[in-house]
């Protein structure tokens, strides 16, 4: 006995990873449909040896499904996510349309689980922007032990953030650099990306800060403690998967870094890699494909009072995305819902 899933946005980077996720966790489905636009109708995708044909969106009725994930982007969201709630499925929403709703758990699920208790106000629940979930995954350990302050981060986010445009922009323009006789302007990025970093991810807002770092300050201050303040900036580096953090941290208690690295070491969802050796930390590359949020070079940060610093990097659409949506719904499945 299980659940009746649908995956709305099936084709893209992170619904085929949430099929993927919903298999490889045995996640209990009785029955699965998938969708896409009308564009995308009749595409074939993968749920462990199955193919499912994907349906259209536009046309699927709700009503007696369990619980929907959904990757389809914010406009498209709006649509169909009341939609679906209305009938009665329960909605895990992976656009930013949502998360800073106060009617709306925003859930990673190490962190505040018990917030998916909350899921009935408008039957939604919203999944974090990738860069802060792996980044809170981090935090929440060290916070109940030693309450953070304030946390200075510093991203290195991959183009895979930016959906499939973003990750042909930086294959075709990286070709292009050794072989020039084509010309691959910036259109899924500001400026080239190849052998290049920018520091602008999403609009500007007001006060110079980009989009995605103020998610990062807003979504922190919901799912871990409104009292932590953040300071970051959002980079984007020619890297296909995996996003990478460099995190300072002031504690209001001293908290030693070797006590830090036993306390990580033992948190949920976190994988310790730290050796004090050329090559003993993790980078983007080797973690793609894993569940786990990586902390390596644990160290005290002598320039501020209670000080640590440390580097950490995920699959950003595995935990940023597609992995944390699935928890989600075993978070829900397990705490709220009646198997079918
Ligand atoms: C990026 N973090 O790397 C973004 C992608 O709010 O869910 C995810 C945007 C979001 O470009």
């Amino acid at each position: 006995m299980g659940y009746r899933v649908v995956v709305a946005g099936a084709t893209g980077n992170v619904g085929r990873e949430m099929l993927n996720i919903l298999e490889e966790r045995q996640f209990p489905v009785d029955e699965i449909a998938v969708l896409a636009s009308r564009r995308s109708q009749g595409t074939e995708v993968s749920f462990g040896d199955r193919t499912l044909k994907c349906q259209d969106i536009e046309r699927f009725d709700f009503a007696g499904w369990d619980m929907a994930l959904f990757a389809i982007g914010s406009d498209a969201t709006k649509v169909y996510a009341p939609r679906a709630a209305k009938a009665g499925c329960v909605v895990i929403d992976n656009s930013s349309l949502y998360r800073m709703d106060p009617d709306v758990p925003l859930v990673v699920p190490e962190v505040n689980a018990e917030a998916v208790d909350g899921y009935a106000k408008k039957n939604i629940i919203a999944n974090p922007n990738c860069s802060t979930a792996q980044m809170v995954v981090a935090l929440k350990p060290l916070h109940d032990r030693a309450r953070i302050k304030r946390v200075v981060v510093a991203t290195y986010q991959s183009v895979s953030g930016a959906g499939k445009a973003g990750m042909d922009e930086l294959w075709d323009q990286t070709k292009a650099i050794y072989n020039p006789t084509s010309e691959v302007p910036p259109k899924a990025f500001q400026k080239q990306i190849a052998f290049n970093v920018i520091p602008q991810i999403d609009v500007f807002m007001e006060d110079g800060a980009t989009k995605e770092e103020w998610k990062m300050v807003v979504e922190t201050k919901k799912i871990l403690d409104p009292k932590i303040k953040v300071s970051a900036t959002c980079v984007r580096v020619p890297v296909f998967v995996g996003h990478a953090e460099a995190l300072h941290i002031e504690f209001e208690d001293f908290l030693d870094e070797e006590e830090a690295r036993d306390i990580l070491r033992e948190a949920p969802g976190v994988m310790v890699i730290d050796k004090r050796e050329p090559g003993g930390y993790i980078t983007p590359v080797e973690c793609v494909g894993d569940f786990a949020t990586f902390v390596s070079r644990i160290r005290q940060d002598s320039t501020v009072e209670n000080g640590l610093a440390l580097w950490c990097v995920s699959d950003n659409l595995r935990k940023g995305a597609a992995l944390n949506a699935v928890q989600i719904a075993e978070t829900l499945g397990n705490r709220c819902l009646k198997k079918g």
